[in-house]
């Protein structure tokens, strides 16, 4: 076995067993018959050509070692989408209270978006991976985002491989305002809800009880007035 397939497998294990667990929230929601806050769980381990790359920008030696274990603490990567930017809280507090894995740092992109236009809630978790020498804990990240926001990174993400990084003024513009548009309809969106959750409620308060101002007849049928 290589050097950085020993050094990686780990890794690989994390991410295969948070997916596992991270899907299975979503599952536990589907039979509770209650919407879920998370829409899909994706998860990778970073490839070697991007973990080379991180260390020419990082300036450290490219080879396995606890010094790159610390340095990228994305080597495990995992991405969880959600419908709506208040679902993201939710799942930010679920994760929270678990007691599998220990968050070590956060980063709010959301409320303070990165300068490219990026949006997502960050995590950085130290995860316990049983192995045949003994546990290990390794570094991993959780990326929480919302379905627009995923669309807008995917293909800033593609792009900016083209240009390696460095996108010309107008294009950089375009795709901060491409940004702020997909943040507007996340929050179009959010408003559509609410107002969808509002009028459910007042239907089914109704149904129950009656409208307060709109007198019941003696049996029991409401009269419009
Ligand atoms: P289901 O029933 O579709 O939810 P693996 O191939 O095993 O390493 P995995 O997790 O199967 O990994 O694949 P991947 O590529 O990480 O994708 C994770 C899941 O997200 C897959 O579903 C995809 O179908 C789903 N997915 C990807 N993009 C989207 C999207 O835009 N919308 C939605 N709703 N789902 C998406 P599963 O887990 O295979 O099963
Ligand atoms: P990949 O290919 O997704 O793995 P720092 O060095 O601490 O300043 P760092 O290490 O870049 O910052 O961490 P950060 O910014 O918290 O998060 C890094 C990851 O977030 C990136 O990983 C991307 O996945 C995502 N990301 C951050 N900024 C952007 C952006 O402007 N556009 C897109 N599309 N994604 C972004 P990698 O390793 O860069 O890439």
């Amino acid at each position: 076995m290589g050097q950085w397939e020993r050094f990686l497998e780990p890794y690989k294990q994390a991410v295969d067993e948070l997916k596992v667990k991270l899907k299975g929230m979503r599952m536990q929601f589907e039979i509770e018959n209650t919407n879920s806050p998370i829409e899909f769980v994706t998860g990778r381990v970073k490839p070697l050509a991007s973990i080379y790359d991180k260390t020419l920008e990082k300036g450290i030696s490219f080879e396995p070692s606890s010094q790159l274990a610390h340095e990228l603490p994305d080597i495990a990567g995992l991405r969880m989408m959600c419908q709506f930017v208040d679902d993201i809280e939710t799942v930010v507090e679920l994760l929270r209270s678990r007691h599998d894995l220990k968050i070590i740092e956060e980063r709010d992109y959301i409320s303070q978006e990165k300068p490219s236009g990026y949006r997502s809630y960050h995590m950085i978790i130290e995860y316990p991976v049983q192995t045949i020498h003994g546990e290990r804990t390794i570094l991993a990240e959780i990326q929480i985002r919302t379905l627009a926001m995923n669309f807008w990174a995917s293909i800033e993400h593609s792009l900016n491989y083209k240009y390696k990084g460095v996108f010309p003024e107008e294009i950089k513009n375009r795709l901060q305002s491409a940004a702020e548009a997909a943040f507007r309809l996340d929050e179009e969106m959010s408003l559509i809800r609410n107002e969808i959750q509002e009028a459910q409620k007042y239907f089914s308060d109704y149904k129950e009880t009656g409208p307060a101002d709109f007198p019941k007849t003696s049996g029991g049928r409401t009269k419009r007035l």
